[in-house]
């Protein structure tokens, strides 16, 4: 795969010889999976590139509070309620993990934040998408954060060191998330009204093909991904992942007895995986460049919530000061 990514990737990737003795012995380090903590030598593009890929996780993990936080009013009993206050609580850790991880690159939080703020950073095109129904919150949890990860477990295995190790944890959460959200729609079908399970349905059939765009373009249209394999950042490229991600739900699907709104979707004895039909690129392509139904709406509200929380930002800096004296 990574011989065929150099082939199709848009750069021409470095051999061990044409590299200087310590971008050699970087290379080599990382082709020995030994991992590469932050006071070793890395070469300025390793470092961007994982600051821009754990920021940008990050920034999604915060962004996706929101579309889930539009429920937590309206949960319809006290249990879902606990459930999805947990499950937002987590992904606010989620993002404090990642920003600690991103910091020992020597990247500053408040700097990538403001790149957030301003429409210079991405996220996950994912959460641009609304939640109209309270089986969103099941299908968001099943869908979303099973897409997460299917994309996250490898990259518990990632190079960089904090990065993999933050993920562990991640990696957990995400696994109560998933089945939270697959037994709030199994809930609905076994239990539901007509209308609930149509609910489902309706849920599944907005939010199936923006869960498959969540692995990023298309594997000759993904300019990063080549170089990232060279390095270990990503174990697997966004197309195997999307497979993968496809042959494990579809089962899960009809558990349910639900469908996914692909006619071209079929269990391929050849391949041994499903086939699927084409996705909308230009839309994936107009969500990703601040286009989608959501984006404005997002980025206001983090707007918002960063300028309301400056108070308690001041308050706990004056606090962490205080103590510091105290203690000297
Ligand atoms: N949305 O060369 P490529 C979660 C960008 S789950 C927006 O393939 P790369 C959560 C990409 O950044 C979601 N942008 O890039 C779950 C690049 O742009 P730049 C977060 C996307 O980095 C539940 C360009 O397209 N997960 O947080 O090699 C609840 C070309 O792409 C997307 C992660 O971030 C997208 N879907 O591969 C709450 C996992 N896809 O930067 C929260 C870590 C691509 O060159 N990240 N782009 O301008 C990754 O594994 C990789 O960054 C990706 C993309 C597979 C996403």
């Amino acid at each position: 795969m990574y011989a065929q990514l150099v082939e199709t990737g848009t750069k021409k990737l470095k051999t061990l010889d044409e590299m200087g003795p310590e971008e050699r012995a970087f290379q080599e380090r990382i082709d020995a999976e030994i991992k590469i903590e932050a006071k070793n030598w890395m070469p300025d593009s390793y470092r961007k590139t994982l600051i821009r890929q754990i920021s940008q996780h990050a920034h999604s993990e915060i962004v996706g509070m929101l579309p889930e936080g539009n429920w937590v009013t309206r949960a319809p009993t006290l249990k879902r309620k606990l459930q999805l206050m947990a499950k937002i609580q987590d992904e606010a850790g989620h993002g404090l993990y990642l920003y600690s991880a991103m910091e020992t690159l020597g990247a500053d939080r408040d700097e990538e934040i403001d790149k957030l703020h301003t429409g210079r950073a991405k996220y996950s095109s994912i959460f641009n998408y609304p939640t109209l129904n309270w089986a969103d919150m099941g299908a968001v949890g099943w869908l979303v954060d099973g897409a997460a990860i299917v994309n996250q477990v490898p990259l518990q295995r990632t190079s960089y060191g904090p990065y993999a190790r933050a993920m562990i944890r991640v990696c957990k959460e995400e696994s109560f998330h998933q089945r939270q959200g697959y037994e709030i729609l199994l809930h609905m079908m076994r239990h539901g009204t007509e209308a609930q399970q149509e609910m489902v349905q309706d849920a599944i059939n907005r939010l199936w093909w923006p869960a498959l765009m969540m692995f990023g373009p298309s594997d000759e249209h993904s300019p990063n991904s080549a170089q990232s394999m060279a390095w270990k950042i990503k174990r697997h490229t966004n197309d195997e992942l999307r497979q993968r991600f496809i042959d494990q739900t579809i089962p899960q699907l009809e558990v349910l007895g639900c469908t996914v709104p692909d006619p071209d979707l079929k269990w391929n004895e050849e391949t041994g995986h499903y086939d699927f039909g084409e996705i909308q690129w230009d839309e994936f392509n107009r969500v990703i460049q601040g286009h989608g139904p959501c984006n404005t709406e997002r980025l206001n509200a983090r707007r918002n919530a960063h300028e309301n929380g400056a108070w308690v930002r001041a308050a706990a800096v004056a606090h962490a000061e205080k103590k510091q004296k105290a203690v000297a």
